[in-house]
């Protein structure tokens, strides 16, 4: 291994040529997101640098087909993406566009010394062109069989079935993608790089000196050598793009796949000023993040280029993924058959972490892989609610209410297996998520870090700290003992709440917030050096009361998604994709009609305190409280079930509608409702006096 000085990551560069879809998150986005998450965890130097790819025909197509100029599409969907992207917490630390001056300079300027080098050839060769729109019809301008696997909508650069890349003259029937019409063949001259005297190198360099690139990725590699290379083009017939710097080349411009990949270069520019330090030193470590299609861009193609110019580094790695499909089909945008990010943002506000977490689990990272929006609600219901969740939720609740709110102390004398057992966990964990997140493996990094909250739940339930808190009334030695255990349990349970802070960081950000805002810790506890240690909250510490981290999804709401992808994949006039620019989500207050005060008197609020709490049997929802109101206590039915652990809310005081009529829920009779404010993430909270007073107490 290497030793790198400092990382340079990239994630493909979206055409801005529509909104990203959840495939785009889960082919590049969210990978190169957890490693430069980690490795900055790690406190290493990384950059991450993105932006859009605002060139070539798939631009121009769109353009045309909504009757703008390329400039007005680009505009458009440059910040769309950028805004989805932001939504998501992919933290580039540049998210640029090849748009930009500081970029056409750089790859206009990268061309010119391969030029001056003597390293293109000039070729004028007959190529199809239509003459109605009078074109030439290089790349997706042109479509036709594909001579591989027969698929009769292959384009002129790629078979997207069978994924060959294909140049417009091996199409069988050829026919323009502007106008229908059959091409001819004409003149014209162009600067081809020749690919073939870089073969015996790539050889070397890719399938002997990159044995450990990915399977998908190495196999697409060879079957590429193998083939045997030839010169390709590296400049179109076009007005739009970045501009051949010869005198003689009106009317051309560079190929978009020469000038796209130089598109991490200017962004690295426009980032800092030492953007040399990480594309020409060789103790840098270069890694791109993209999708199976753009890997012979990345493997074979960029590297040659960067090669032939000579003075920048080379891929140490190209961690492509597969395709994701979407309930059982090819994402297709013109079929619109897709879910959008912009979409899923404003449908499920404040479950960023959600999409994140199911993309990563299910990574397509060896083969094609599927999305259901049935799965995403299995995981979010029964990984991310029932495992995490419930780990990090009982232990600061019982800590609440066991310990008095304090981190509780280690107690030597009286560790046993399971205390043991899981201090052990947590050192494993940490060296198995290490190594999974260095080799690239995020799905089963994250599995390893859900598995951990397993084993804190099975902990749990091992030490029974809610019955051994029984024994605590009894006094004298059995009292003290009881004590001592629940304390190790809480402390052990604790560390492992911070720990698990640490390890979903990469993966989920936000709930790391949301845990460092519970547990009343700065952002340097997530540093990974802290990872596996045992002593990152201190003894006698207070706590924050917990907040939940997840919340259930409803069928409902799957059911709902579910439509509205079949809905408008039927009927693509309907889809909302193109048109709306995405605005931050806001609810508008609902209000209801007026009132007059003799409305508002017939209520009998009262301020009452939670005496006991349980669980309603067989309903999932439902707690039954007992509710202390001064003068009586009342039973209630609630329900709060899934916002509250019983254990957690007794004690707590909230406001009673004392004077509503009876109801009978589950065959128990509710007697008064709780009065409660929801948040915008669907949150539930008491609403009660700022400080505690006597139960009873009118609420006007
Ligand atoms: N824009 C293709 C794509 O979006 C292309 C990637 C460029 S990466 C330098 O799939
Ligand atoms: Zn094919």
């Amino acid at each position: 291994m290497k030793a790198y000085k400092r990382i340079l990551v990239t994630a493909a560069l979206p055409y801005a040529n529509g909104p990203v879809h959840i495939g785009h998150l889960a082919g590049c986005y969210i990978p190169a997101d957890i490693y430069v998450r980690y490795q900055r965890a790690q406190k290493r130097d990384i950059k991450f640098v993105g932006g859009s790819d605002e060139h070539g025909v798939p631009i121009t197509i769109r353009a045309m087909k909504e009757g703008v100029s390329p400039q007005q599409i680009v505009d458009k969907y440059h910040a769309i993406i950028k805004e989805s992207f932001t939504r998501m917490n992919i933290s580039f630390d540049i998210y640029a566009r090849t748009s930009n001056p500081v970029h056409h300079k750089t790859s206009a300027d990268f061309f010119k010394k391969l030029y001056d080098d003597g390293l293109f050839e000039e070729k004028e060769t007959e190529q199809y062109y239509d003459e109605k729109a009078k074109v030439f019809l290089a790349d997706r301008y042109i479509t036709g069989t594909c001579p591989v696997c027969g698929n009769p909508n292959a384009y002129g650069d790629q078979c997207e079935k069978c994924g060959s890349t294909l140049s417009p003259e091996q199409l069988i029937n050829p026919k323009s993608t502007l106008s229908d019409a059959v091409p001819v063949k004409r003149n014209t001259k162009h600067w081809y790089f020749p690919l073939q005297n870089y073969e015996t190198w790539l050889k070397q360099w890719v399938l002997e000196d990159h044995k450990e690139w990915k399977n998908n990725v190495y196999g697409q590699c060879k079957s590429w050598l193998d083939g045997g290379l030839q010169s390709r083009a590296m400049t179109r017939d076009s007005n739009w793009g970045v501009k051949v710097p010869l005198p003689d080349a009106e009317g051309k411009v560079l190929y978009v796949w020469f000038d796209a990949p130089i598109g991490y270069i200017s962004a690295t520019k426009e980032l800092t000023d030492k953007w040399d330090d990480y594309w020409c030193r060789e103790d840098t470590k270069l890694v791109h993040f993209i999708g199976k299609d753009n890997i012979v861009f990345h493997c074979i193609i960029f590297p040659a280029m960067l090669k032939a110019h000579g003075n920048f580094v080379l891929p140490d790695n190209v961690p492509a993924n597969e395709f994701l499909n979407i309930e059982g089909e090819k994402v297709s945008t013109s079929r619109n058959w897709a879910v959008w990010v912009h979409e899923y943002i404003k449908d499920f506000p404040g479950c960023e972490d959600v999409l994140r977490y199911v993309l990563c689990a299910n990574a397509p990272e060896t083969k094609d892989n599927d999305f259901t929006w049935k799965d995403f609600q299995d995981r979010n219901n029964s990984e991310l609610v029932a495992i995490f969740g419930n780990f990090v939720n009982r232990a600061l609740v019982l800590m609440h209410k066991l310990c008095g709110g304090k981190v509780p102390p280690l107690h030597k004398d009286v560790v046993d297996i399971y205390d043991n057992q899981l201090i052990e966990d947590i050192s494993i964990a940490k060296e198995k998520i290490t190594r999974c997140l260095e080799e690239y493996k995020f799905r089963e990094a994250l599995f390893e870090v859900i598995d951990l909250a397993r084993k804190g739940n099975k902990y749990m339930q091992d030490k029974e700290p809610w019955i051994k808190a029984k024994k605590l009334s009894e006094g004298g030695a059995s009292a003290e003992l009881a004590q001592k255990e629940i304390d190790n349990c809480l402390h052990l349970s604790l560390q492992l709440t911070a720990n698990l802070a640490i390890f979903i960081n990469p993966f989920l950000p936000a709930t790391a917030q949301k845990m460092l805002h519970m547990l009343k810790v700065v952002d340097k506890m997530l540093d990974w050096e802290n990872a596996g240690s045992l002593k990152l909250l201190s003894v006698g510490y207070t706590l924050r009361a917990p907040e939940l981290l997840f919340r259930k999804i409803e069928d409902t709401e799957i059911a709902a998604q579910v439509e509205k992808l079949r809905a408008n994949a039927v009927n693509p006039s309907a889809q909302p994709v193109t048109e709306e620019k995405v605005k931050p989500v806001e609810d508008k207050p609902v209000q209801k009609p007026e009132i007059v005060y003799d409305d508002f008197a017939k209520l009998d609020l009262k301020v009452g305190t939670i005496t006991a709490a349980e669980k309603v049997e067989k309903a999932d929802k439902l707690l039954k409280l007992e509710v202390d109101l001064g003068f009586e206590k009342r039973t209630i039915v609630s329900g709060i079930a899934m916002h509250f652990i019983p254990e957690a809310i007794v004690g707590k005081q909230v406001v009673v509608v004392a004077n509503l009529a009876p109801r009978k829920m589950r065959g128990i009779e509710s007697n008064g409702m709780i009065l409660m404010a929801e948040d915008k993430e669907g949150n539930l909270h008491f609403v009660n006096p700022e400080n505690t007073i006597e139960p009873g107490a009118g609420v006007s």
